[in-house]
């Protein structure tokens, strides 16, 4: 039987990439998908998630639209990215948006979903975990239908990737948008298993892994893929703008646990300056589980299946 899914994602270009790979998935039942408006402005990433949707015959999975703003923003010019995807040739044309009336609130669709679910239900989060937070402290009770809470988050024993003011660089994005709501996650003391930068690290977006999927473009999944991709390759080449495979590394997870090193421990959230957001173990801290590393060929091999399609 295949397992429920709740899916939050930010809208990112790597968050759309996937949410089309659960999309491929036969072993998953995607019972909705919520929006966070952290690494994507909320109307485009909405349209692109609809869009999505439709091209593998699935708009019937209901959308909900996150408001909450976090505490510390992302750069413009990254969430600026999804209208591009809005506009590629196998998108445009597509409808924006199935109901002109606007979207639940992403709270209260985790609230609908987690309550009618018959089984316990597997979470993915591949931005900021605030929507499921605000959710579960509305519903505590909830919490009991959760199976297993998989999120790309964090950074243990290898440097963040936020470079900014009042900052010293130790934390991850998804943690450090909303310090406050990822303490609060780590202290329910759910299953939690994180794919940090830890993992990430060793799954960049190269080009020869772009040229191996371009030698299977007749397959329209291949094609769409590619384009997503070379749009993440404009940045400038230095580790803090390269673009890892983050969230599709942690979506793959559901598909592929057994290939990857998982450690157990306790661990903490910052939430103040100069380290807001760090994640980090501590013996006091909280019960987590987190990636340390990952067999990366078989990774990308997979991708390439799920994507000849
Ligand atoms: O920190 C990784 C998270 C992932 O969920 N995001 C991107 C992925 O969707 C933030 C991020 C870090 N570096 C970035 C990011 C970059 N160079 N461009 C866009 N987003
Ligand atoms: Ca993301």
């Amino acid at each position: 039987m295949p397992k429920l899914l709740l899916m939050d994602h930010d809208g990112a270009i790597d968050d759309l990439l996937s949410q089309l790979l659960v999309l491929t998935m036969p072993d998953v039942e995607l019972i909705g998908i919520t929006v966070t408006p952290a690494d994507c402005y909320i109307e485009p990433a909405l349209e692109s998630a609809y869009k999505l949707l439709q091209l593998m015959g699935q708009e019937q999975v209901p959308l909900g639209r996150g408001d909450y703003y976090g505490i510390n923003a992302f750069p413009s010019e990254w969430r600026a990215r999804p209208e591009i995807i809005n506009a590629l040739p196998l998108l445009i044309n597509l409808p924006k948006s199935p109901d002109p009336y606007g979207y639940l609130s992403a709270p209260d669709l985790i609230i609908e979903k987690l309550t009618a679910a018959t089984e316990k239900v597997t979470i993915l989060m591949t931005g900021p975990c605030s929507n499921l937070v605000m959710a579960l402290e509305k519903a505590p009770e909830l919490k009991a239908n959760i199976a297993e809470i998989v999120w790309m988050a964090g950074a243990f024993r290898v440097t963040g990737n936020v470079q900014t003011f009042q900052h010293d660089g130790t934390a991850e994005w998804n943690v450090f948008w909303d310090p406050v709501s990822s303490q609060k996650l780590f202290s329910y003391e759910l299953p939690l298993t994180l794919i940090p930068l830890d993992v990430t690290n060793h799954v960049p977006v190269t080009k020869q892994f772009l040229s191996t999927l371009a030698s299977q473009i007749d397959h329209k999944l291949s094609n769409l893929t590619g384009q997503f991709w070379a749009l993440t390759l404009d940045t400038i080449p230095s580790y803090h703008y390269t673009y890892f495979m983050w969230d599709i590394l942690a979506t793959s997870y559901l598909a592929m646990p057994e290939q990857f090193t998982i450690e157990t421990a306790k661990a903490n959230v910052s939430t103040r300056p100069p380290n807001a957001g760090q994640t980090y173990l501590d013996e006091n801290g909280y019960s987590v589980l987190f990636a340390t590393d990952v067999n990366v060929a078989y990774f990308y091999e997979y991708l390439l299946t799920q994507f000849r399609q």
